[in-house]
């Protein structure tokens, strides 16, 4: 039988108590002690689950913090023999798993099982690593003396993480802190509470002691009890910029504790004068529609040069009008619905505010013809492409912030790559993007000048890999909670000095004498 709680200190909570009110659909209700957790292409509910309350994050960082001395002593290896349990689980049920992600959050059924692999990656990663050397050996300018620098865990790590890779995120965060030896309390999304349920099980499963690994389900509150408590040392948040920043700015800004956020971007792909067109419109086309716009690498900004833009429109246009929306678990489909009805209201609202800004708007399939929705799925959260052309000024809010859906902008320049990557850096964020050129210095250009944490060339800027460091600059992020940088957020390092001569001598010419 299905519990549906959580699992704090090896024990599950008896999850929804049978007469608790669910909350509806996923809205926020302090009265309720249970929310359900919704599949977006038809809007029924998958399952009811016990939503987490301040005690309940009370009751896991005391567990985590209780385990943590013991689980610290263990060896790296044998820490890591844990997550290869779960490595292998991940491998054997990718197909089951990858149909659940794609029930659960929306996303077409390649996507789905990707996010899957993407999560047996890090723990690939994360595992390997304990039989990796890591610290540094570093030369004194005093004989006498060995320096290296060490690696200690930070001790509980919090980690939030978002709906849109309900198992490859969770495992960018806690693989690592949980193989440097730190403890966890994990919040999953309230949009993917079935998936935060699955993971735990695994850790259940793999025999994990208790305390070490622990999950709270719910909402921003549950959240806020995590990210404000003493008791945790390192916050590691991949989602809103919205929530990120508070995160940052409340908990980065207390001595001894850290946060490493990663959010979102309004991420752009250059396209130059000298670009390999059929480069260029595939690229664009993965990078704006894939996940239903919804990765925070998605883009929504089409730079693309004057001797190309005519072309390159004519062909995006065509694909925009003609891309497959539907059932995320039929093969043929490219995208699915979006996560939730407020999410398809925001996006409407980013619409609409592009055309009062000053939009030519090329493609419109927000409102899917009737038609195009399949049989029994009318209650999904479903939106098609959205595609305009704009004159390029700086303080245009389309062009500013982030929409997180299928809404991209064609921008046309002129002259050189300075111009593009000028345009291409007028945001306030710096995650992702790409340029398409055959011209490898307009590619050294954006490589060294575009303000970002992921660059690529003459491909999607999408698709990034677990053992690349993976964060943005300005407002995307700070201290990379993601992939395999999170390790420097769950780690102390320690520079460790030792004497080996029967003298104490110092550096710097500092005299010794007493
Ligand atoms: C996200 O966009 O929220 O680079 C994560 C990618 C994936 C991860 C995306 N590996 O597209």
């Amino acid at each position: 039988e299905q519990r549906h709680g959580h699992y704090i200190g090896g024990e599950w909570t008896d999850g929804p108590s049978a007469g608790g009110r669910p909350a509806s659909g996923r809205t926020e209700s302090a009265e309720s002690d249970s929310f359900e957790s919704e599949n977006p292409a038809t809007g029924e509910t998958l399952a009811t689950f016990e939503r987490g309350t301040a005690a309940d994050v009370d009751a896991a960082l005391e567990a985590a913090t209780d385990a943590f001395e013991e689980w610290r002593a263990l060896s790296y290896i044998d820490r890591a023999e844990y997550l290869w349990e779960i490595y292998h689980e991940l491998r054997d049920r990718h197909e089951e798993l990858g149909e659940i992600v794609s029930k659960e959050c929306g996303k077409e059924i390649s996507e789905g099982k990707a996010d899957v692999t993407e999560a047996w990656h890090m723990v690939e990663w994360a595992a390997g690593n304990a039989r990796h050397p890591h610290g540094d050996v570093v030369p004194s300018e005093v004989a006498g003396k060995d320096s290296s620098m060490r690696r200690k865990p930070r001790g509980v790590v919090g980690c939030i993480t978002p709906w849109n890779f309900p198992v490859a995120i969770p495992f960018w965060h806690m693989a690592i802190a949980l193989v440097e030896g730190n403890t966890v309390v994990w919040k999953p999304a309230e949009q993917t509470p079935w998936c935060g349920q699955i993971i735990a099980e695994m850790f259940e499963d793999a025999g994990i002691p208790e305390g070490v690994f622990n999950m709270v389900q719910g909402f921003g509150d549950a959240g806020a009890a995590i990210t404000d408590d003493d008791r945790v040392d390192t916050v590691l948040f991949t989602g809103s910029a919205e929530v990120g920043h508070e995160i940052a700015g409340k908990v980065g800004g207390e001595p001894g504790k850290l946060a490493a956020c990663e959010m979102g971007g309004k991420n752009g792909i250059v396209v130059t004068g000298e670009a390999d067109l059929d480069i260029a419109v595939h690229s664009a086309v993965m990078s704006s529609f894939k996940t239903t716009g919804q990765r925070c690498v998605s883009s929504e900004r089409l730079i693309v040069h004057e001797d190309v833009y005519d072309e390159f429109k004519a062909r995006f246009v065509d694909i925009a009008e003609g891309i497959a929306v539907g059932d995320p678990l039929e093969e043929d489909t490219f995208m699915g619905p979006v996560i939730e009805a407020d999410h398809v209201e925001k996006i409407r609202g980013y619409n609409d505010l592009a055309r009062e800004e000053g939009a030519t708007v090329l493609v419109d399939r927000f409102d899917l013809a009737d038609e195009e929705v399949p049989d029994g799925y009318a209650d999904g959260h479903w939106v098609g492409p959205f595609v305009y052309e704009i004159d390029y000024e700086s303080d245009l809010r389309c062009l500013n912030e982030e929409c997180f859906g299928p809404h991209v902008a064609l921008i046309e320049y002129s002259g050189d790559i300075e111009n593009a990557v000028e345009i291409h850096n007028d945001t306030p964020y710096g995650l992702a993007g790409a340029i398409i050129s055959e011209d490898y210095r307009q590619i050294n250009y954006f490589r060294d000048h575009a303000d970002l944490g992921l660059a690529y060339a003459n491909l999607p800027c999408i698709g990034a890999e677990v053992q690349l460091p993976f964060g943005g600059v300005k407002k995307s992020g700070n201290g990379y909670p993601s992939a395999r940088e999170a390790i420097e957020a769950v780690t102390e390092r320690t520079a460790w000095t030792m004497n080996n001569s029967t003298d104490i001598e110092m550096a710097q010419g500092l005299s010794a004498d007493i």
